[in-house]
């Protein structure tokens, strides 16, 4: 359908759009897969703009092979998704909202960043994500440095899992209580809403996680299911930050949305002939 059809039709609804910047991960748990299944599921269109390629290596460990996107590739994949949805486009449903995930270099975050300042979006959901299951904390420092200075200042939104609350806020994680004091540090360093996952990791019988924006702070809690991370939880949880929020939800409403979506994805999680099974976004349904 063209746009002038579009706008002929009287009763027709278009659906929010939403962008995801971020990594394909080949098996389909994390990264952009997992992000275009949460925004299918929560009634959003998603688009996916790929900096990455990461694939496992099961000869090695299941460790990350990772393959960036060439520069010019990343900075095309932006400019033609402003221009047939940006706010200069003409589409009924201005893409105003997106999430950032697996970004991998320096080189991607400038990148990442220019189009970021350029398109001016309301909303900006940051999956900070520093390390990933399989690698060693601060295998990239020059790579969480340039996120820290040039992406976390244009968050609206940031989704950081233990590691990189602390290494966001520079407070140690032990509990809810020190879980709670990185949300608000990071909150006062960002001005962004903060969902600090303290998930499997925080011991006690519940996954815990905490909201903060600068007014509410509030625990989230649901039963844990199993010891053990689930691949795609991380993603997934922002991923749904992102649908809710594109579909007008406050930002504490979008939290407590994508813990019950995730919840349910993990309480439906698809094992694989990986070391890890991956979160099922379908679980809801
Ligand atoms: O879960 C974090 C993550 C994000 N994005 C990509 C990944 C991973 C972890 O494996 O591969 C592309």
């Amino acid at each position: 359908m063209t746009l002038a059809e579009v706008a002929e039709t009287p009763d027709r609804t278009a659906p929010a759009v939403v962008l995801t910047i971020a990594g394909s991960e080949a098996t389909g748990g994390a990264g952009a897969q997992a992000d275009l299944k949460t925004f299918q599921e929560l009634g959003v269109f998603g688009i996916a703009n790929l900096t990455c390629i990461v694939s496992f290596d099961p000869g090695n460990s299941w460790n990350h092979r990772f393959v960036p996107v060439d520069q010019e590739v990343i900075a095309h994949q932006l400019e033609a998704t402003t221009a047939a949805y940006g706010a200069a486009s003409g589409a009924p449903s201005v893409l105003d909202t997106v999430k950032i995930g697996m970004l991998g270099s320096p080189a991607t975050i400038g990148t990442v960043a220019s189009a970021l300042v350029r398109s001016g979006f309301s909303n900006v959901v940051l999956d900070p994500v520093l390390i990933c299951k399989g690698q060693e904390p601060g295998h990239a420092l020059d790579t969480d440095q340039a996120l820290k200075s040039q992406i976390l200042p244009l968050a609206t939104f940031v989704t950081p899992n233990q590691f990189e609350a602390e290494s966001l806020s520079g407070v140690k994680i032990t509990d809810v209580e020190t879980l709670k004091e990185a949300a608000v540090r990071i909150h006062e360093l960002s001005g962004a809403a903060v969902l600090a996952k303290g998930g499997v990791r925080l011991s006690g019988p519940d996954a815990v996680d905490v909201f903060y924006d600068g007014e509410t702070l509030e625990v989230l809690s649901a039963p844990k299911v199993g010891e053990v991370a689930v691949s795609g939880a991380g993603c997934s949880l922002a991923a749904a930050v992102t649908a809710e929020l594109a579909k007008g939800a406050t930002p504490l409403e979008a939290a407590r949305t994508a813990k019950s979506f995730v919840t349910a994805g993990i309480r439906n999680r698809v094992a694989s002939g990986a070391p890890f099974d991956a979160l099922w976004q379908g679980g809801p349904r």
